[in-house]
């Protein structure tokens, strides 16, 4: 009898404990030395101080853990609960990730509006996932560059990108090579390529200031990070740590204001460090903003004709 009692309590004990407390597993797409993971850290810290008997993060570690562009199908497989992520690394899963890049108008209005709905309907269906909280917005990628251009032409050159920059950067004729952020400074140091794309902070995290001479102006579209849950761990929750973790993710929004400080001071650090701005006449400067979407646009409608117009309608001011 005494027996039963001790496995009957050992095998319930799991289950117990996870009905309190949720161990959730995340894992950085980004680096660890990068900007979104120092953003991220304290956010975790007061999750957890806030979360006892709730839910739990445990911090997996970067991409030495899970590399980049595999990330997303962790999450979606369950290998980890929580992830963050940007869009344009998990377009395997689905095209409609790295539309994300496409928004016009800030986190806070997407929930609004209906955008964020609209967008976990596509996660989840599409993906298994839930789209929990966007950490990052309100800041314009831009075109980085070790050899002077000037024009928008970008034949002869050899640029390093991800899904975000491919159609627009093609468009104007350069040569592409896709690297996750992590192999950036050993391609520009071994002349792999000529320039990278990257959002205007977060250059000097892994020293690719040192290689940079020049950053094209204006920036486009909107840098996306997120946090992501893979969708069968949402469901466990009770509707206690559900609340939780959606009470989370608003506070982590509600930090996005750091962005538009640090996109000021990388601005200028980036002048103090030599690299030179590169500005076209006004009307190329146009041209070359207004194409970046319409090509976007044009591609995403191509390759998901059910929710691109859609999405366009959510996304746009
Ligand atoms: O790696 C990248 O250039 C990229 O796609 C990205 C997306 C969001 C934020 C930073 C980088």
């Amino acid at each position: 009898m005494k027996r039963t009692v001790c496995f009957l309590a050992a095998a319930l004990a799991p289950t117990l404990a996870s009905a309190q407390e949720a161990n959730l597993r995340l894992v950085s797409a980004f680096p660890e030395s990068a900007t979104y993971v120092k953003h991220m850290m304290p956010w975790i810290e007061k999750f957890n101080a806030g979360g006892k008997g709730i839910a739990q993060i445990n911090f997996i570690g970067g991409p030495k853990a899970i590399p980049t562009f595999e990330v997303g199908t962790s999450v979606k497989n369950g290998v980890v609960e929580l992830a963050m992520n940007t869009g344009a690394f998990y377009t395997n899963l689905m095209p409609e990730a790295d539309f994300l890049k496409l928004t016009q108008i800030t986190v806070a209005q997407q929930r609004k509006n209906g955008a964020f709905e609209y967008i976990n309907k596509v996660w989840n269906q599409k993906a298994n996932l839930v789209y929990l909280a966007r950490m990052v917005d309100e800041t314009p990628f831009h075109l980085y560059l070790t050899k002077k251009i000037e024009k928008p032409d970008l034949a002869g050159l050899k640029i390093r990108i991800t899904p975000v920059y491919r159609d627009f950067f093609q468009s104007m004729g350069a040569t592409l090579i896709q690297t996750p952020p992590g192999e950036v400074y050993t391609a520009l140091e071994r002349g792999v390529v000529d320039g990278y794309g990257w959002p205007i902070h977060g250059i000097f995290d892994l020293n690719w200031h040192e290689k940079t001479k020049f950053r094209v102006d204006p920036g486009f579209y909107n840098a996306e990070v997120s946090i992501i849950m893979n969708l069968e761990a949402w469901k466990k929750l009770s509707p206690k740590q559900r609340g939780y973790l959606e009470k989370q993710a608003l506070a982590l929004e509600s930090m996005n204001s750091a962005w538009r400080k640090l996109n000021a001071e990388d601005t200028k650090r980036q002048a103090q460090a030599g690299i030179q701005a590169i500005n076209f006449d006004s009307a190329t400067a146009k041209a070359y903003y207004d194409k970046a979407y319409d090509i976007a646009w044009a591609s995403a409608t191509k390759q998901s004709p059910e929710h691109a117009p859609q999405m366009r309608k959510l996304f746009s001011k």
